[in-house]
């Protein structure tokens, strides 16, 4: 079976509850869904969030390069041929969301064609993710009322605080009311998306050190190296890599130059085959990863979940798979539900991205 064309969507849906973060804010998620067709009408489905702020990449530009440059380069090639994609895909530089895109709809063609979800086909470990939500920049009480909420309807207890504000004194008292209302039994870790300098990141560490905070996620530019080292060498908890390792190379190099000492495994940014590569560098350093998360919509979150609880390594850790609710309406023909701090991953062929043509129909720009 051979791919035909690769086609890119743009589509556009409001947020209910709009995102602000050190590195940017979203208020409508302007995606692109992205289709692979093949000469058996097979068709696979990906979503990808353009993040001008952390990849370059913007609506219009995914649209392109998915559209003139991928299409035309993957065209006819057998649908197995995934590593031969990848190598072709990489002389492109960067785009890597239009990238992952392309590599989960092959996949999810490959799962319809094998009549199999793809999960079992990547690894097969659990059928289900536990689920962190992500809390964007509020007051600390409005923080804490929202994770109440979330814990109480469904069952999470795992939070990612988003901070990198200045002062540092809001992400501190962020972090002290959250722990101090969600008991020592929550979850809470930070990402401070490099709003901050790594002497500021110290000094939050040494201010929140008694609040059980699991990880720091990029809190400083990771390319201002020694302060990042000395940052890591120093830290109490580890210091994950999250945009300063968005694939396997960078991932390796934060690594090995003391960089990080933890790893954001995003299937948005690396599909699922480089997802896997940067999976097995990890583990096989004693690296511990989690899945996070591009703000996905939920055909970004099953796709993410599709990978995570495929393998051991990344179904270990709550994988950050709920901000779909901040948005007001999604194009998943099946809508995810959370149970129990949970989601499973779909028993049926491919990804388990079936979309609502309506809504595509509704909500896509051209
Ligand atoms: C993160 O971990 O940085 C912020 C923007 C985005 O696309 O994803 C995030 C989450
Ligand atoms: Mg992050």
């Amino acid at each position: 079976m051979k791919i035909t064309r690769i086609e890119a969507v743009p589509y556009s849906i409001p947020y209910v509850h709009p995102l602000h973060f050190a590195s940017g804010s979203v208020d409508e998620a302007d995606h692109v869904l992205v289709r692979v067709h093949t000469d058996e009408g097979i068709v696979g489905v990906a979503d990808t969030p353009p993040r001008p702020y952390t990849y370059g990449e913007t609506q219009k530009s995914i649209v392109a390069v998915v559209e003139d440059i991928f299409s035309p380069q993957l065209a006819g090639l057998d649908i197995f041929a995934r590593d031969r994609m990848q190598t072709i895909m990489d002389r492109t530089v960067h785009n890597q969301t239009a990238k992952g895109a392309v590599d989960i709809a092959v996949w999810d063609v490959i799962g319809k064609y094998l009549n199999q979800p793809v999960s079992s086909l990547l690894g097969g470990f659990t059928d289900h993710m536990t689920v962190s939500h992500m809390l964007g920049f509020k007051p600390a009480q409005e923080l804490l009322q929202i994770a109440l909420e979330f814990r109480e309807k469904h069952g999470i207890n795992t939070f990612k605080l988003k901070t990198g504000r200045r002062p540092i004194s809001l992400d501190v008292e962020a972090a002290r009311v959250l722990r101090e209302g969600l008991g020592p039994e929550a979850h809470l870790y930070m990402d401070a998306n490099r709003g901050w300098s790594a002497n500021e990141s110290a000094e939050v560490l040494r201010q929140t050190a008694d609040l059980g905070m699991e990880f720091l996620e990029e809190p400083d530019d990771a390319r201002e190296v020694l302060g990042r080292r000395r940052l890591v060498t120093n830290s109490p908890i580890p210091i994950a890599a999250d945009e300063s390792a968005p694939d396997l190379g960078s991932a390796a190099r934060e690594i090995l130059t003391g960089g990080a000492n933890f790893l954001a495994i995003k299937t948005a940014r690396s599909g699922f085959t480089e997802a896997t590569k940067i999976l097995g560098m990890a583990q096989g350093m004693g690296i511990d990863v989690y899945v996070g998360n591009q703000i996905d919509t939920q055909v970004g979150t099953i796709a993410s979940v599709t990978f995570g609880a495929a393998f051991a390594h990344t179904s270990k850790r709550a994988g950050e798979l709920s901000n779909y609710l901040d948005m007001a309406d999604d194009l998943l023909a099946e809508p995810l539900s959370i149970e129990d701090g949970k989601i499973f991953v779909r028993d049926v062929p491919g990804v388990g991205t079936a979309i609502d043509e309506d809504k595509l129909a509704h909500y896509r720009s051209n």
